[in-house]
Formats: C-alpha cells, structure tokens, sequence
C-alpha cells in the first residue's frame, strides 16, 4: 500500500467517527490536495465508504475484508505483516506461501485469505475454511535456526494466539492441547500447520499456517464438525473484528518468535504450560508408527512431549494426534 494512503486511513480510523479536515492530510503529509483526493478515491474502490461533509471525510464503514489497508493502521509489529498477500479466494494459503517463499519473498510476509477451498491440516487432513469468518493465513518467517528447531515454532505460535485472545477476550480461557490445536471449553477453535523450507543445516523459510475459527455460528460448520468445532463467536455470543485480533496475533507472533530465536525455548515453555490442557493428563497420542497410553508428564526444551506408560517407561513423541482418555 502506498504510504500516504496507509496514512490517511490511519488517520480516518483514528479520528474514531469525527471528520478529518482534506487540508490538514494534505498539511500534515506533506502532499496537494488532489494527493488526498486520488487517494481517497482509491480506498474508497476497496470498499471503504466516506461521507463528505463541511468539516471534512468521515469513514463511515470498512470493507470487512483482511485487506493490508484495513490491518496495517492496526499493526505494532516491525517485520510481520509489512508485506501482505490478500485473496479472495484460494486453494490454500500454504501454497501460495510455499511459491513466495520460491520467489524470495521477505521475513514476515503475511497470506491471507478470506476463502480456503482446499485448506489443508496435518497429514493433508482439509481444514474448514468459511468465506469471510475466519482468519485463515500463513506466516513466513525466515528465522536463523536449525531445522530441528522447526516443530517448535509451532508451539511458539500456539502461545502467540492464545495470548493475542487473552488480551483482546480475557474471559475465554483458551487451551492449547500438544502440539497444534487450542482448545476453548473443549472444542477446537485454531489449527496450527507448520511447513519447513530447508537445506540440510539450515530453514530457508518457515510457512507457519493458523487456521483460526472467528466468527462462524455452530450451523456454519460441516455437520462432522459440529460437535468437535467452536468459535470465538460461539464462546463470546457476540461477532469479533478479525482486523484488530489479527493484529494483535502477529504482534505477539513477532515478539515471542524474536524471543525464541535469543532465548531458546525455556522460557515460552512455561508461558505454553499454563495454557495446557494435555499435561497430567491421561492420554493416548496415534503416530505414525505406534499408538502410545498413559500420562503425559511433560514437554521438554525442545517441545518433545514426555509419556509415562502403564510399565513406567517415559517415551518421546514427537509427532502425533493426541486424545486426552
Ligand atoms: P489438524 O490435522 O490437526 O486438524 C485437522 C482436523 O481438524 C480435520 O481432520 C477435522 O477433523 C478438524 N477440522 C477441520 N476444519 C476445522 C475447523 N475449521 N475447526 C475445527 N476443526 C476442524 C490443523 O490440522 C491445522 C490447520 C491449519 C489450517 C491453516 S488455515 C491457513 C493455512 N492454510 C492451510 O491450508 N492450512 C493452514
């Protein structure tokens, strides 16, 4: 987005409902008039409705849609988001993401989109993807670490999102069950997927896709979903902006990715433990090679989760689904 129209929404949207004076946009940045018209013009073919009144332009409504324009005034971040992919319509975000990435798109790039037709989970399982009710997008990062290090992001974001919620809804209690689902009152509201780009000692990219259910009413979802699926808007009964948790999520996304990347994992763990749900729990975690009972005691630094047998026996896993018996 050019930056005097980045500037002169951020100001209509700050502005909170008064009108804001064309001369004083033209002024404060510096450019003609007929700048601050052409580029009123402009947002207002994205959607963005003015009414233009003696004092000055009034915004009177966004256009609902992800758009850079309308997450961008939101955004505290430095690197994530300030390059920004938005669609339709897509099969997937991860593809498109994957084809950037090829391309030597930069750290942080967002894809968005407010369809999926064929989002994808773990294990190609299709992840449900409604027009416009939820924020279904890919995150690349290109961290300086190890690919080993790659399943821990996952975790990484898992905290990102829980703590973007907890700010904006501190009355949903969201939980996170090892390694990619949250969880509110038991249902799962966000799928995390993370994809890894790399040489053999080095992650040229990270394709971190959150699948995040916002504003569905439980008939929205496909009938198998129904009783396994939530969303924010199902838990809060009122309809949430998906701009400004957005936002918030790809702030806490970038402050605790730049953490992990100083600090390690050690001290994400812990804010990750409060917020879960599979630990002390009796579980049974399906891999691909075997299917594993008994209590899960822990995860470790690198996010490995611990499983304590009926035999005693504490076995690694590193990968698998996880149901809590
Ligand atoms: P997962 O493999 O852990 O979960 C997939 C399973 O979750 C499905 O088999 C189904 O049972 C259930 N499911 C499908 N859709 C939903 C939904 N909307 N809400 C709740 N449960 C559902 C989880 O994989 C990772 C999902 C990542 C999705 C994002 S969206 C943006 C990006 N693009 C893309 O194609 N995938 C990621």
């Amino acid at each position: 987005m050019t930056s005097i129209k980045h500037d002169i929404l951020t100001y209509l949207i700050q502005a909170e409902g008064q009108p804001v004076s064309g001369q004083w946009l033209a002024d404060t940045l510096g450019v003609s008039r007929t700048a601050i018209w052409k580029q009123l013009q402009i947002l207002q073919q994205e959607g963005y409705e003015m009414e233009s009144t003696r004092k000055g332009y009034l915004l009177v409504k966004t256009p609902g849609k992800l758009h850079e324009s309308a997450v961008a005034p939101l955004l505290e971040t430095k690197r994530l988001g300030r390059t920004w992919h938005h669609f339709d319509e897509v099969e997937s975000t991860q593809l498109i993401a994957h084809d950037l990435v090829r391309k030597g798109t930069a750290d942080g790039t967002v894809v968005i989109a407010e369809l999926q037709t064929a989002g994808r989970g773990r294990m190609l399982r299709p992840w449900d993807s409604a027009e416009g009710k939820g924020i279904w997008m890919t995150v690349i990062l290109r961290p300086d670490v190890l690919p080993y290090q790659a399943p821990q992001f996952t975790l990484v974001a898992a905290v990102a999102v829980v703590q973007a919620i907890k700010a904006l809804y501190p009355a949903l209690e969201t939980n996170i069950k090892w390694p990619n689902d949250l969880l509110i009152n038991g249902k799962k509201c966000t799928g995390i997927l993370t994809e890894m780009i790399a040489d053999p000692d080095r992650i040229q990219a990270l394709l971190i896709g959150i699948g995040i259910n916002v504003n569905q009413q439980l008939h929205e979802f496909p009938e198998e979903l129904q009783s396994i699926a939530t969303s924010l808007a199902i838990e809060l009964k009122e309809k949430v902006d998906r701009a400004a948790l957005l936002a918030k999520i790809l702030g806490y996304l970038e402050h605790y990715g730049d953490y992990y990347v100083k600090y390690g994992f050690a001290p994400i763990k812990t804010l990750w433990e409060q917020s879960s749900t599979t630990i002390g729990q009796q579980v049974r975690a399906t891999t691909v090679r075997e299917v594993i009972e008994g209590k899960a005691i822990a995860i470790t630094e690198s996010g490995v989760l611990e499983i304590q047998t009926a035999t005693g026996e504490i076995k690694s896993v590193y990968s698998a689904d996880v149901e809590i018996i």
